[in-house]
Order: C-alpha cells, then sequence, then structure tokens
C-alpha cells in the first residue's frame, strides 16, 4: 500500500434546479470510501462547486459528508470564501463538526496585498482550534505565493500544509525544500507523477473519484521504483483526462459516475447540462477506461 495520501474532491449532487442533492453526496462518499478507498475526501473545493453555494448549503454539504464517512476516512473542509465572516463561520462549524482539518482558498477577484491574505488565514483560524491547508490555485485566484510568503503563512502554527494546484514545479521544488514538515498535497490530477518525484505528500483530486485505484497503483509503483510502470499508468489517466476536459469535464464527471452505478445528479448552472453527445461521449470515456 502506498504511503502517499489520496484524497478524491467531493463532488456535490444537485438536482436538474441546483438544489443539492443529499442522496446523491451519500451515495458518492460511500463509492470513495467502499470502492475507491480513499484516504479521504476534500469537501466544498471547486469539483464540489462550493463556490456557487450558500452558506446553509454549504453547512448542509459538510455535515452529509461527516455523517456518511464517520470516521473512517480523513475530512478536509474547505472554508474560503471572500466573505471572510462566513469563512469563519464555516471554519467554526466544520470544527465543532470534528472535521480534523480545515483549507481556504486564497481569496481572489479583488487583487488583494499579501499582508490583507496573511491576515484572512489568521482571521480564519483564530478563533479556532484547527489545522489549515492553504488552498493555492492560482491559474483560478490569480494569487501566486512565493516561497517567501508560504514560510509567512506558515509563522501561523496552525497551518500545516498546501493544497498545491500548480504547474510551477520549480517553485513546487522550492517549496518542498524549505518546508520538509509541511503537508503538500498535488492538486492537478494531469501532473501526479511529477509532483511525486518531488516529494509530494500525495494528492487531492477531482478525477480520482473515477480514477483512484488506477492512480493507488501509480503511486504504490512510484514507492517501489517501478518509474516505467508509474509512467504508463499516468499515461493511461492522462488519456482519460484529456477526454473528459474535452467533454466538458464537470458535467462528465458526474455522467462516468452514473455508469459506476453512483447517480451523482446534476451540476449546477451556470455550468452546463448534459447534451446527448456530452452523454454519449462520458459513455465512451467509461467504456475505454472503466470497463
Ligand atoms: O477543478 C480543478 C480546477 N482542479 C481539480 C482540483 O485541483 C480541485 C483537479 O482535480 C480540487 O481538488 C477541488 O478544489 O475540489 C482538476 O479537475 C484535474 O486535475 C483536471 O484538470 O483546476
Amino acid at each position: 500500500m502506498s504511503k502517499k495520501l489520496l484524497y478524491a474532491a467531493q463532488m456535490t449532487a444537485f438536482d436538474k434546479d441546483g438544489n443539492i442533492n443529499l442522496d446523491g453526496i451519500r451515495a458518492l462518499v460511500r463509492y470513495n470510501i467502499d470502492v475507491n478507498k480513499v484516504d479521504g475526501l476534500y469537501v466544498c473545493g471547486s469539483t464540489g462547486e462550493a463556490f456557487m453555494l450558500n452558506t446553509d448549503e454549504k453547512k448542509q454539504v459538510m455535515k452529509t459528508v461527516y455523517d456518511e464517512a464517520n470516521g473512517a476516512i480523513d475530512l478536509v473542509a474547505q472554508v474560503g470564501s471572500l466573505n471572510l465572516k462566513e469563512a469563519k463561520e464555516l471554519a467554526k462549524f466544520a470544527t465543532d463538526l470534528g472535521y480534523p482539518k480545515l483549507s481556504a482558498v486564497t481569496p481572489f477577484y479583488y487583487n488583494f496585498t499579501f499582508e490583507q491574505i496573511k491576515d484572512y488565514y489568521n482571521e480564519i483560524l483564530k478563533d479556532v482550534d484547527n489545522k489549515l491547508l492553504i488552498y493555492s490555485i492560482p491559474a483560478l485566484t490569480g494569487v501566486a505565493l512565493t516561497t517567501d510568503q508560504f514560510a509567512e503563512l506558515f509563522e501561523n502554527p496552525k497551518i500545516i500544509g498546501i493544497k498545491y494546484t500548480n504547474a510551477d514545479f520549480y517553485l513546487l521544488e522550492r517549496v518542498r525544500n524549505a518546508f520538509p514538515d509541511k503537508l503538500i498535497l498535488s492538486g492537478f490530477d494531469e501532473m501526479l507523477l511529477p509532483a511525486l518525484a518531488l516529494n509530494v505528500d500525495g494528492c487531492i483530486g477531482s478525477t480520482y473519484n473515477l480514477n483512484a485505484p488506477r492512480v493507488r497503483e501509480e503511486m504504490d509503483a512510484f514507492d517501489a521504483g517501478d518509474i516505467d510502470k508509474a509512467r504508463q499508468l499516468q499515461n493511461i489517466s492522462n488519456d482519460m483526462i484529456t477526454d473528459l476536459i474535452a467533454n466538458d469535464i464537470y458535467p462528465t464527471l458526474k455522467l462516468v459516475m452514473k455508469h459506476m452505478g453512483v447517480d451523482a445528479g446534476y451540476v449546477k448552472k451556470p455550468m452546463s447540462h448534459p447534451t446527448p453527445e456530452m452523454e454519449a461521449g462520458a459513455k465512451a470515456i467509461y467504456e475505454k477506461y472503466f470497463k
């Protein structure tokens, strides 16, 4: 069994009108625990479409996932929000529920200064007894932290690591080298193998909802020094990810899950509801990579 950690980025099931579907969320959690055998779930992140949810919906998702997981695996609650009051409220809510870890996206849109970003993290953690992973995803937030800035954020001992969704491998090497004791989880599924080579502690990703067994095998091969096998497995995963992206990844993840026997419902608009072409594309992905 790989020493590396494998977390699925938990999806949120919705009905056609964009209301959360708690049964669908439970079914997804069960599949991740029973079939995918993940080490943990990252809840209310990008894959969870959480930036389109209101506070009450986020709480319902966090509670439902927590209940269904029932202590079987690690859970990380993504609480970050441009509304700092909401982020603090969610941090307290998730901590009181029993979430062992929090995470928060870097605040985006307003070009916040680093001092403001630092203040945001320290505020979120001020009143809660919990640990936090910085969610760094510069392609979507426009916020690219430097090694020195990570070091300043780590002055807060409650900040224990980074969800590193970034294609900058020079920075990843620098950060890994500077913070050997921090938890660094790679966030781009298609770049897992180079991230493993730089000694990340594991990964968090959307496609692991479908593909976790293959990824576990890749990480085991990597740990055993069988780089050829790890590369071949990454190659298959990347063919699949390329097909998922070409078919519109968010709805397609749910369509493929349906073929696996899990009704994850719909994505939330303005994301696209499936067209017949997308449904056919998802069926082809299922048959090519998972049958
Ligand atoms: O969805 C994105 C946006 N990235 C995810 C992941 O980093 C997000 C990644 O798995 C996540 O974990 C979360 O917050 O829920 C990609 O979907 C995958 O690598 C395909 O590009 O970039």
